[in-house]
């Protein structure tokens, strides 16, 4: 089992008017089977990666946090922020939108950061739980965002709430159709199929190669002058192809 299902009388997702983190709120439930995951109005201290800051003003994006023991082991669990963002880039395209995805948990419009993916895993007696926060933008602050911040957002009036619903619905029934021994494998192709055109150009320090999709680790594969490289952390710069920079 990924969850439990939840009871009737249980809130799948608890929802908050505004918190700090919902992946910290999301962590203290996690004793908890009855919740998928916890989404908020607002948080006052939304984070992403390696102590980075997640604008969360109120009432302008999606913020939620699932909560997943699933079925593979920690070796797999590279899986999950891939699926997190696939879900977010499919969803986001049913809304009218030419979401890509930028590895490794980008969600990109016209080369903009739609959305984000922060996801925090932990091996307890041989399995992986994990909560995965998904930052998604519906609507642009009055304010804007600071140009050193390159956002944009859906421009959706729909209600928070309900996006997050839908996403948290696409993502366990995704993640329970994924096999066991090789969820990465299998979650590939439809990654592939919305990540960057192979050939594009990237860059992570003195590495620079051309993107050759991912390993079965989901790891980044570039071709180099001097052979193939796999990348398993950190940020790549990416400078798309011709192709995808007219797909936008
Ligand atoms: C991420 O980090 O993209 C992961 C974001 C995850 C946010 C969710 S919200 C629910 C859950 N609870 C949390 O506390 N977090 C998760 P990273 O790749 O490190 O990107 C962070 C960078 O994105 C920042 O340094 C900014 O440049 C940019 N950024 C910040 N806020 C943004 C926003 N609202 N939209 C687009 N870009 C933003």
């Amino acid at each position: 089992m990924d969850r439990a299902p939840p009871l009737s009388d249980a809130p799948a997702l608890v929802w908050l008017d505004a918190c700090g983190s919902t992946n910290d709120e999301a962590w203290a439930r996690m004793g908890d089977p009855r919740v998928l995951g916890v989404g908020a109005d607002a948080q006052f201290d939304g984070r992403g990666r390696r102590g980075r800051v997640w604008r969360s003003p109120r009432g302008c994006g999606v913020y939620l946090s699932l909560v997943v023991r699933p079925r593979f082991g920690p070796e797999q669990a590279g899986a999950l922020p891939l699926l997190a963002g696939l879900c977010v880039a499919e969803r986001a395209r049913l809304m009218g939108v030419n979401a890509r995805l930028k590895w490794p948990n980008d969600v990109l419009v016209g080369g903009l950061k739609l959305a984000g993916v922060l996801c925090e895993a932990r091996a307890e007696a041989g399995r992986c739980v994990a909560v995965i926060g998904i930052g998604l933008n519906l609507r642009t602050p009055p304010e804007g965002y600071p140009p050193e911040v390159l956002a944009t957002a859906l421009g959706t009036s729909a209600p928070a709430r309900e996006v997050a619903t839908q996403l948290a619905a696409d993502f366990f029934e995704a993640l329970s159709a994924l096999p066991d021994d090789a969820p990465i494998c299998a979650l590939r192709p439809r990654w592939q199929a919305l990540g960057p055109p192979l050939g594009a150009v990237m860059r992570q320090g003195d590495v620079v190669g051309t993107y050759a999709g991912l390993d079965d680790a989901g790891g980044l594969l570039l071709d180099t002058p001097s052979g193939r490289v796999a990348l398993h952390a950190g940020e790549v710069e990416q400078h798309n192809a011709p192709a995808q920079a007219r797909d936008e």
